[in-house]
């Protein structure tokens, strides 16, 4: 049950496997990586899917003839693997030309240099058949807040944002877009840095119903967040349009780690709540399980392999551990003991108004206090069947 097969719905960034372990203090340890072989390979290891940043395919400053080869041999090896493009995106943060920003650099020539470089590779993703294109902002930022108005920095993310949905729908194509949120580095503080913050920014925009997110574990956690509530939030918001698993060990520099490699209790509990979370107990997310990662500095190019596999096994072995703990009678009473179900009653029953509560002396002049503090809630027993069954203990 631990071996991935096409249906688990497993995809990799192609520039995590092929990360050669370049870092700000050191060279790269690996070699280069040919995206033809990275689609073998994934489709071997029984993964799904690939994404791509358009320079981590097709190197930038290519002539066009170059390109068309590129993505020609491409195009050849998905076919040939049925491996599919469920997901693209830009970079628009590698070349120095965005050290200041793509949407919202102050020179207004940068931007819309940003804004074609975004539209050739929506071309791209689209001819692909993605359905989703990704925008992480990491030059969208500032370390002074001498510099820019942020206020004016947002009319322009948002400037950008809406004229690239209006031409994805001028042109026909089957794309929604996911912001993918993060706090700093590159830049010192980055723009739309939790998930919060690029919900309330999604809610400005002229097409909001194509817009949703695309958080990664370790981007809420490097701010200190919640990565199980933060999802939970995008998924009643409907805004879950895709996610970036991988691991991250608390507020520190993005580390990027295989997926349940950092927090492996949260990993439990997202793996929980995106399989089983749904309102009947199902699913409560189909798309992508994406992998955004790093292969370790230290690793070699066959580990890198096993890293690769390592993602999708804890996965589903974290899932099998969720379905268990779902399962297990034991938890089911400390949950009822708990009264934790009782959370999906509407606080007033059905066709009640305040001025029915105001008129409840059992809600108010009558309720005993000191009986509902004195309540013991058993949260650790809970906890500790958690853990249990994470551990395989039970
Ligand atoms: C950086 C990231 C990015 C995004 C990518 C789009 C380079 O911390 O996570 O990876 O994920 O640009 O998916
Ligand atoms: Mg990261
Ligand atoms: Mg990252
Ligand atoms: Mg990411």
């Amino acid at each position: 049950a631990a071996t991935p097969t096409r249906d688990d719905k497993f995809s990799f960034g192609l520039w995590t496997m092929g990360w050669q372990a370049r870092d700000p203090f050191g060279d790269a340890t690996r070699g280069p990586l040919d995206p033809v072989e990275a689609v073998h390979r994934l489709a071997e290891a029984g993964a799904w899917g690939i994404s791509f940043h358009d320079d981590d395919l097709v190197p930038f400053g290519s002539s066009d003839a170059d390109r068309d080869a590129i993505i020609e041999k491409f195009r050849g090896a998905l076919a040939e693997t049925g491996l599919v493009v469920p997901m693209a995106t830009t970079n628009t943060f590698t070349h120095p030309v965005f050290k200041d920003g793509a949407f919202t650099a102050s020179e207004r020539d940068v931007r819309r240099y940003a804004l074609r470089k975004i539209m050739r590779n929506i071309d791209l993703a689209a001819s692909l058949g993605a359905s989703t294109y990704v925008f992480w902002g990491g030059r969208e930022g500032a370390e002074t807040d001498a510099a820019k108005d942020v206020r004016d920095a947002l009319s322009r993310y948002r400037e950008g944002i809406d004229l690239l949905a209006q031409y994805v729908f001028d042109q026909g194509y089957d794309l929604r877009f996911a912001i993918e949120p993060k706090p700093n580095e590159p830049r010192g503080d980055i723009l739309l840095p939790t998930i919060g913050h690029a919900l309330a920014f999604i809610g400005s925009l002229e097409h909001a119903d194509m817009v949703g997110l695309n958080p990664e574990v370790g981007h809420e956690q490097m701010a200190g967040l919640s990565f199980v509530h933060g999802i939970a939030q995008a998924l009643w918001h409907d805004k879950l349009f895709h996610i970036d698993l991988n691991g991250q060990h608390g507020p520190k520099y993005d580390q990027d780690l295989v997926f349940g490699h950092g927090d492996v209790k949260s990993a439990f509990f997202l793996v929980d709540l995106l399989e089983n979370g749904g309102p009947d107990g199902g699913a409560a997310y189909t798309g992508p399980r994406h992998f955004d990662y790093k292969p370790y500095r230290t690793d070699d190019a066959d580990d890198v392999w096993e890293s690769v596999a390592a993602n999708m096994r804890t996965y589903l072995l974290l899932k099998e551990r969720a379905q268990a703990w779902r399962a297990d009678p034991d938890v089911q009473e400390a949950l009822q003991a708990a009264r934790s179900p009782e959370l999906a009653l509407p606080t007033l029953a059905d066709g009640e108004t305040w001025r029915d509560l105001r008129a409840d002396s059992a809600s108010f002049e009558d309720f005993d206090v000191d009986a509902a503090a004195a309540r013991g809630k058993h949260y650790t027993r809970l906890d500790q069947l958690a853990v249990e069954h994470l551990l395989g203990a039970r």
